[in-house]
């Protein structure tokens, strides 16, 4: 193999971040046992960021509402196609309270500047119960520059407010209230076959792309977290993965570290840095 043919593109092949399609599918993330067991919720790639909180107990912090309500476990893999977050949850998006949005909070200061659209209020068309406080705008996929964002019922963890207006309520958004639509990422979603987890329970599976095309430049040095809720935010969970976590140490081992960094010159110039 000639090694000066190698191009930024061969690189990201070799990463396994690469194998995430939008499509509703949770076996890009993880591989349950079939049998419900704790690790079940560990990624199939190790390298990814996540974060698993599965609930049982009718308090889920800092609401209530047992299973149906569990934000379970949260996962993203950035990559030069942008910010892929993978959520399962307890919570049925036909029912009650919806889904809330995919939020990213960049430079991690408590404003989430971005918001892909899970549910939105075209999805409210396809509900069995059609309108229930908690729905945000746009359409599913679509991403926003938030301005405003929708908040849930609770001021602080077991402080019941309809209207709060605590930084905690801020830190834990549900949906894109107001804000400026961007483009369309990708979202997908369905219902979990078979036993996941040892605490039982039906699970959905949600999963969505950001792309980089449509996160500013500014922002994608920084490091960020991504946050998912539902309607009323009886429970969320978030994770703090870094934008430009470097492709996997092996593969650039396969290539030789001057290629390797050569490669992550050229991928960081493809995203308007460097
Ligand atoms: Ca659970
Ligand atoms: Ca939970
Ligand atoms: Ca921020």
């Amino acid at each position: 193999m000639n090694r000066y043919l190698i191009t930024p593109a061969l690189l990201l092949c070799l990463s396994p971040a690469q194998a995430i399609t939008i499509d509703g599918d949770w076996s890009d993330w993880i591989n349950p046992s079939g049998n419900g067991q704790a690790d079940d919720w560990n990624p199939i790639d190790p390298s990814l960021k996540y974060q698993v909180e599965d609930q049982s107990t009718n308090y889920l912090d800092p609401g209530y509402g047992g299973q149906v309500y569990d934000a379970e476990a949260i996962y993203v893999d950035a990559s030069p196609d942008g910010i892929a977050v993978a959520v399962f949850t307890g919570r049925n998006p036909k029912y009650g309270y919806p889904w809330g949005d995919i939020a990213l909070d960049f430079g991690m200061d408590g404003t989430f500047e971005y918001g892909l659209v899970t549910w939105g209020y075209e999805g409210y068309a396809t509900r069995d119960n059609q309108h229930h406080r908690g729905e945000g705008i746009g359409s599913p996929g679509d991403v926003y520059r938030v301005d405003d964002w929708l908040l849930g019922i609770w001021d602080a963890p077991d402080d019941h407010n309809d209207n709060p207006t605590s930084d905690y309520a801020k830190a834990h958004p549900t949906a894109v209230k107001s804000g400026t639509l961007l483009g369309s990422g990708q979202f997908a979603y369905s219902k979990v076959t078979g036993p996941l987890g040892e605490l039982g329970g039906d699970h959905w599976f949600m999963e969505g792309l950001i792309p980089a095309s449509l996160i500013d430049p500014q922002f994608q040095d920084q490091a960020f977290l991504a946050h998912w809720t539902m309607g009323c935010a009886n429970d969320w969970i978030q994770v703090d993965p870094v934008i430009n976590s470097v492709p996997e140490a092996s593969a650039l081992w396969l290539i030789g570290p001057g290629l390797g960094l050569a490669a992550l010159v050229g991928w960081r110039r493809r995203n308007g840095q460097g």
